[in-house]
C-alpha cells in the first residue's frame, strides 16, 4: 500500500438517515466501485452527550450547539419511548483521495444550498429546521443533513481517534501511531482515578493497544488536569455503548 492509500475519513450516517431508511442509498453512493473508498472500520453507536460534545467541540457556544447535540444523539428523531433506536453508524473509509471525493458526494452543509447547488448529492435529501429560543425569538437553523464527513486530513485524524480504538481497525489499515498501555486508567465523573471505586470505569489496562496521542494525554494528567489534550477526548470512545444513556 503506498502513502496515499492510508488517507482516511470519518463518515457518520446520522439518525435522520436511519429513520428515513436511506442508509442503503448512502452506502451505495459511497461504494468502493464509485469512490475507490474501502471500509477500514464500522460500528453502530448510541451517541452519548460526552461523545457528541467532543465531536462538535468547535461549535461550543454557538446558538445551534444544543440542537446539534440533540440531533446527533438521536433525540430529535426518536422519542423517549423509542430511545433504544437512537443510533449513528460510524465508518472509516480509506483510499487515495477519499476525503474530498466523499465530501463532494455529501454536498454542501445546508440541505437548501445542497438542493440549489448540487442536486443529486446526499445532503440534497436533508431538511432545515428553524430554531426558536424559549421566548420565541429566531436563533438560527438546525441542519438535518443526514451524513457527516471529515473536513480535512487533520480533522479526520482527530475524529477517527475519537470514535475508534486501534483494535476496531484491521492492523494493516491503521493510519496513526499506536502504543501498548503499561498501567490501569480508571475514569470517574470527568477525572482519572488510580484504583477501581464504585461508579468508576476502567478505560485501559496494561497490554491494551492505544493511540499514541491518547496515551500522551493520559500521561500528562494530574489532579489539576491534562496538559496535552482533553481527558474527555480520550474517555469518550472507551465509554461508547458501555452504559445506558
Ligand atoms: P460539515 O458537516 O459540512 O463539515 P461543519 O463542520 O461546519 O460542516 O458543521 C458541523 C455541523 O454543524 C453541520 N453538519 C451542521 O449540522 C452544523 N452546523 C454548522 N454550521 C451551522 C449553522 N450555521 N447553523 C446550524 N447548524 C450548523
Amino acid at each position: 500500500m503506498n502513502e496515499n492509500q492510508f488517507e482516511q475519513t470519518l463518515v457518520l450516517i446520522k439518525p435522520d438517515a436511519l429513520k428515513n431508511s436511506i442508509t442503503g442509498f448512502i452506502f451505495s453512493q459511497l461504494s468502493e466501485f464509485h469512490t475507490g473508498a474501502r471500509f477500514a472500520a464500522a460500528k453502530v453507536v448510541n451517541v452519548s452527550r460526552l461523545l457528541a460534545e467532543e465531536h462538535y467541540a468547535e461549535h461550543i457556544g454557538k446558538p445551534f450547539f444544543e440542537a446539534l447535540l440533540e440531533y446527533i444523539m438521536g433525540k430529535v428523531h426518536y422519542s423517549e419511548e423509542n430511545k433504544w433506536k437512537r443510533r449513528v453508524i460510524a465508518i472509516v473509509y480509506q483510499g487515495d483521495g477519499v476525503l474530498d471525493r466523499i465530501r463532494a458526494l455529501a454536498g454542501p452543509t445546508n440541505p437548501h444550498k445542497a438542493r440549489e447547488e448540487r442536486p443529486g448529492c446526499i445532503r440534497a435529501l436533508g431538511t432545515v429546521v428553524n430554531l426558536k429560543d424559549k421566548d420565541g425569538n429566531d436563533i438560527g437553523d438546525r441542519l438535518d443533513n443526514l451524513i457527516h464527513t471529515s473536513a480535512s486530513i487533520e480533522e479526520a485524524e482527530r475524529e477517527i481517534k475519537l470514535w475508534f480504538v486501534p483494535n476496531d481497525i484491521p492492523p494493516m489499515m491503521r493510519a496513526y501511531p499506536t502504543e501498548i498501555c503499561q498501567r490501569h486508567y480508571y475514569y470517574k465523573d470527568g477525572h482519572l482515578v488510580d484504583n477501581y471505586e464504585t461508579g468508576s470505569t476502567l478505560l485501559l489496562a496494561p497490554g491494551d493497544l492505544v493511540w499514541k496521542s491518547d496515551l500522551e494525554i493520559l500521561q500528562s494528567c494530574d489532579s489539576k488536569g491534562c496538559k496535552t489534550g482533553r481527558l474527555n477526548t480520550v474517555a469518550a470512545k472507551y465509554l461508547i455503548n458501555r452504559e445506558n444513556i
